[in-house]
C-alpha cells in the first residue's frame, strides 16, 4: 500500500493571530510517523508531508493527496481540528478510494466525531502494539475488530476494540526512521552555524494529573523512559543527518530528577556539536536548582516552562498541578535568573479563563514577565474525558471543545483573555529589545516569531475578515460561532470547488 502521513495545510488559519501560533515556537519534526514507519509490515511505502511547515504549492499538494491508498494523520489539538476536517473532506472528494486512519490526543478524545467526519479508523493509543496488525488488516481487506486499540464504524454502529497493551520500556519503541523527515524545513534556531532541528523522545507520558491535560488520560497515567544508551544512539543518528539542535518531545521532562541528571550527562558528551531545548515544569527547577546549571552546561538553550499560574491556590484548585515544592514569585524569579545565567531562553506558559481564576489583566502580564523572557497565555481548555472535566461541566456551561479559536470564550462569562494577553506580548517593545540584545538564541527566537506573526497577519483575505467580524458579534454564543465556521468551511460547495481548483500558491 502507498501510505501518506499528513499534516494538512492551514486551511483555517485564524486571524489576526493564528491560534496555534505556539507551534512556531517549538518548530521541529514530530516522531509519530518516523516511529510508525518502522512498524510497517514489508511491502508498504510511506511518505510524510508536513503541511505545517513545508511551503508546497497547492498543485503539488493536490497531486500528493491523490497518490496514496491510505492516509494517516495525527490529530493533536482543537486548534487544528477544522483544518484537519477540511483536509479529510478534500481527500474523500479527490481520492475516494483512500482509507483514512487517525491517532493522537484529539482523535482519541473525539473518536466518534472524527468517524462522523470521514475518518475510517481511529487508533486509541500506542502505535507500537497495534499499527503492524492494523496495516495487515487494511491491506488484506480484513476486519478491524481483530486489531487491538481501534475505533471504527461497522454497519453504522460505533465499535471500539479493547485497548492495545502498552510497551513496558520505551526502548521497545523502534528507533525513528529519519529518512522520512525533510530536515531542511526545520532550521536550527538555537545556535549559529546552520544545521537542522531534530527531535528526541526520552520519555513518554507524565506521572502528574493536571485537571485539564490530555497526557495522563491518553498515556493512562504512565511515564516510561528510554535507556541512556538508546538516547545516545538516537543523538548520534540525528547528528549524522546534520542536526545541530535537538528538541526534546517529552511531556514529563524533569519529572524524575535522578533520570534527568544522568540524561544531562549524556547530552553533555555532545555539547560541542548540539544545543537543545525542552518543556519543563517550574517545580523541577525549584526542587533542584543545580539542575539548571547542569542543563546549561550540557547545551540547553531553550526552556518552555509550564508555570500555568504564579498563584499556588489557583494551581491547586483550578489546575490540579500537584506542585512538589511550594512556590512563590521571588523563588520563581531566582529560577529565571538561573536560566538567564546559563543563556537559556525561557518561554513561560500560563493559563487563563477557568471560572475560579480572576481575570487576567495587564498587571498579570507584567507579573508573568518577571519570571520568563516570553510569557504566553493559553485558554484553560477542558476536554471531555480529562480529569477535571466532569466536575466543571456540572457547574458551568462549557463550549464545544472539539474545535477552538482563541477568539471564542470557553465559559460564557469569560472574555478572550489569552488573545489580549498575547497581543500585549507582541506590542511589548522593551521585552523585544531585551531579547534582541541578549544572544543568538534570544534574537533568532524574537525575529522568527515576529516574522511568522506578521506574515500570517498580512496574509489577509475576504474569508479571514468574514470569520473575524463574525467572531466579534455579541449576539451569538461561542457554539453558534463555531457552528457557522464549520458550515462555511465544510458544507459550502463554493469553498470546496475553489479549494480543489487551486493551482499555485494559496495564502492561508
Ligand atoms: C512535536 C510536537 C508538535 C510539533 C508537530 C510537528 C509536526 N511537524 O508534526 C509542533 C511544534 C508543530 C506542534 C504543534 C502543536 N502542538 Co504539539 N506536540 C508535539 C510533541 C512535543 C511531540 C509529538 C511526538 O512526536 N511525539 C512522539 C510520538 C512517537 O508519539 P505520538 O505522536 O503520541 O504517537 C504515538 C501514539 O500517540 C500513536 N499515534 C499518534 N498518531 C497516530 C496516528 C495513527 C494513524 C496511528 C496508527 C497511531 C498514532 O502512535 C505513536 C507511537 O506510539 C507532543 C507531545 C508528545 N510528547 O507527544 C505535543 C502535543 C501533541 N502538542 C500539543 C499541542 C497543544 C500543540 C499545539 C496546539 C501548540 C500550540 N499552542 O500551538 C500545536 C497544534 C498544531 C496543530 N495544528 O494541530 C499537545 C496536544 C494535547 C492537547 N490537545 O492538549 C501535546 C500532547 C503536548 C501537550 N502535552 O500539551 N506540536
Ligand atoms: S505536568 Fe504537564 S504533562 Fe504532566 S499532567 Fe501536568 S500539564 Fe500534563
Amino acid at each position: 500500500m502507498k501510505i501518506l502521513a499528513l499534516n494538512p495545510k492551514d486551511f483555517y488559519a485564524g486571524w489576526p493571530v493564528q491560534s496555534d501560533f505556539g507551534r512556531e515556537l517549538y518548530r521541529c519534526p514530530a516522531l509519530t510517523f518516523p516511529v510508525l514507519k518502522r512498524l510497517l509490515p514489508a511491502g508498504h511505502e510511506m511518505r510524510l508531508f508536513d503541511g505545517f511547515f513545508e511551503p508546497q504549492p497547492m498543485r503539488h499538494y493536490l497531486e500528493l493527496i491523490r497518490w496514496p491508498d491510505l492516509v494517516a494523520v495525527n490529530i493533536a489539538s482543537a486548534y487544528g481540528a477544522l483544518s484537519y476536517a477540511i483536509a479529510i473532506k478534500q481527500i474523500k472528494r479527490l481520492n475516494p478510494q483512500a482509507r483514512i486512519i487517525a491517532g493522537g490526543h484529539h482523535a482519541y478524545l473525539f473518536r466518534k466525531r472524527w468517524l462522523e467526519l470521514g475518518v475510517d479508523v481511529i487508533a486509541t493509543g500506542e502505535g507500537e502494539t497495534m499499527f503492524h496488525s492494523l496495516i495487515e488488516q487494511i491491506s488484506g481487506g480484513g476486519h478491524f475488530d481483530q486489531v487491538p486499540g481501534v475505533a471504527f464504524k461497522s454497519g453504522g454502529q460505533y465499535v471500539e476494540t479493547a485497548p492495545a497493551p502498552q510497551i513496558e520500556s520505551l526502548d521497545e519503541s523502534p528507533e525513528p526512521d529519519l529518512d522520512l523527515i525533510n530536515f531542511s524545513i526545520y532550521p536550527n534556531y538555537l545556535s549559529p552555524g546552520g544545521g537542522w532541528v531534530g527531535s528526541l523522545e526520552s520519555s513518554r507520558g507524565c506521572i502528574f494529573k493536571c485537571k485539564f491535560c490530555t497526557t495522563p488520560v491518553y498515556w493512562r497515567g504512565t511515564q516510561r523512559y528510554k535507556s541512556f544508551g538508546r538516547v545516545a544512539k538516537e543523538i548520534e543518528a540525528l547528528l549524522g543527518r546534520g542536526v545541530r539542535q535537538i528538541n526534546i518531545l517529552d511531556d514529563g521532562f524533569g519529572n524524575d530528577l535522578d533520570y534527568t541528571r544522568e540524561l544531562l550527562k549524556v547530552f553533555a558528551r555532545y555539547r560541542d556539536r548540539m544545543t537543545w531545548g525542552s518543556f519543563i515544569r517550574a517545580d523541577s527547577a525549584l526542587k533542584d536548582p543545580g539542575l539548571i546549571e547542569q542543563a546549561g552546561q550540557s547545551g540547553m538553550r531553550m526552556a518552555i516552562v509550564g508555570f500555568e499560574s504564579v498563584d499556588e491556590e489557583v494551581l491547586k484548585e483550578c489546575i490540579g498541578k500537584g506542585m512538589r515544592v511550594p512556590l512563590n514569585l521571588r523563588e520563581l524569579q531566582e529560577v529565571y535568573h538561573g536560566f538567564q545565567k546559563q543563556k537559556i531562553l525561557v518561554i513561560g506558559t500560563f493559563i487563563s479563563g477557568h471560572p475560579g481564576m480572576g481575570p487576567t489583566s495587564r498587571a498579570s502580564y507584567l507579573e508573568a514577565r518577571k519570571v520568563c523572557d516570553d510569557p504566553r497565555l493559553a485558554d484553560y481548555m477542558p476536554f471531555p474525558g480529562t480529569l477535571g472535566y466532569d466536575k466543571l461541566a456540572e457547574q458551568f456551561p462549557i463550549k464545544d471543545m472539539f474545535f477552538h479559536d482563541v477568539k471564542l470564550p470557553i465559559f460564557p462569562e469569560r472574555s478572550v483573555e489569552a488573545f489580549r494577553f498575547n497581543l500585549l506580548n507582541i506590542l511589548d517593545l522593551p521585552r523585544s529589545l531585551r531579547l534582541l540584545f541578549r544572544g543568538y538564541n534570544y534574537r533568532w527566537y524574537l525575529l522568527n516569531s515576529h516574522r511568522y506573526l506578521w506574515k500570517k497577519m498580512l496574509r489577509l483575505n475576504r474569508r479571514k475578515l468574514r470569520d473575524y467580524f463574525m467572531m466579534r458579534r455579541n449576539d451569538l454564543s461561542s457554539d453558534q460561532k463555531q457552528g457557522l465556521l464549520f458550515k462555511w468551511y465544510l458544507d459550502d460547495p463554493n469553498y470546496q470547488q475553489w479549494l480543489d481548483a487551486q493551482d499555485e500558491r494559496v495564502w492561508f
